[in-house]
């Protein structure tokens, strides 16, 4: 079966203000949809098609040279948004609760802290690229990666490794149509969509 192009769990413009909803149109339905159609089609009739996204990216020294960047690129486009289109909810925003808010406090010092530390990896994330909030060996910890590199990619190729709880795209596609020029401030808002119940599930996971 090919690699499907996973379905929103909630309105285009169930996320507004925060997140527009021509915004979520484009981004789910145009460039989600293209990594989907090219991954699809890069892997055609190659000894890889039939894998799953995750052993494409945790195996792609194993991917043929000649398709292997399409993969890197296409593969990543297509699970980077999976994630991060599902840790986001009309219901999201609040603060965490629980083992994930303690590990948080351990870790950060302070849920303040810890948005402050994220934000702050978005910001400086030159051009085009991801924010993760990853679990490793138990901690947390804060990293970004170019492009559509992630961590199941592993540290000698993407930099960083772990497992992704939380992650956020700082493309400008992702917010250039209400946010212009002003990543911060998609940041400071993005917070009111993050699905904290869901990144628990995956933190106990
Ligand atoms: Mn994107």
């Amino acid at each position: 079966m090919p690699i499907q192009h996973v379905k929103l769990a909630y309105d285009t413009k169930a996320l507004e203000p925060h997140v527009d909803g021509r915004t979520m149109e484009i981004h789910h339905g145009k460039h989600h949809a293209t990594y989907v159609t090219n991954l699809n089609n890069f892997i055609a009739g190659k000894p890889v098609e039939g894998w799953s996204l995750e052993d494409l990216m945790s195996k792609l020294a194993q991917v043929p040279e000649d398709i292997r960047t399409a993969v890197r690129n296409n593969g990543g486009g297509v699970i980077n948004h999976n994630w991060f289109f599902e840790m986001m909810s009309p219901k999201g925003g609040g603060e965490p609760t629980g083992a994930l808010a303690d590990a948080i406090k351990r870790d950060f010092g302070s849920f303040a802290d810890f948005k402050a530390k994220f934000k702050d990896a978005s910001l400086k994330r030159f051009g085009s690229g991801w924010a993760w909030l990853l679990k490793k060996d138990g901690k947390l910890l804060i990293a970004s990666t170019p492009n559509q590199d992630n961590p199941l990619m592993g540290e000698a190729i993407s930099g960083v490794s772990g497992s992704p709880l939380l992650t956020l795209d700082v493309w400008e596609h992702a917010y250039y149509l209400n946010y212009q020029n002003r990543r911060a401030d998609y940041v400071d808002a993005w917070w009111n969509v993050v699905d904290w119940s869901h990144v628990a599930e995956r933190f106990k996971g």
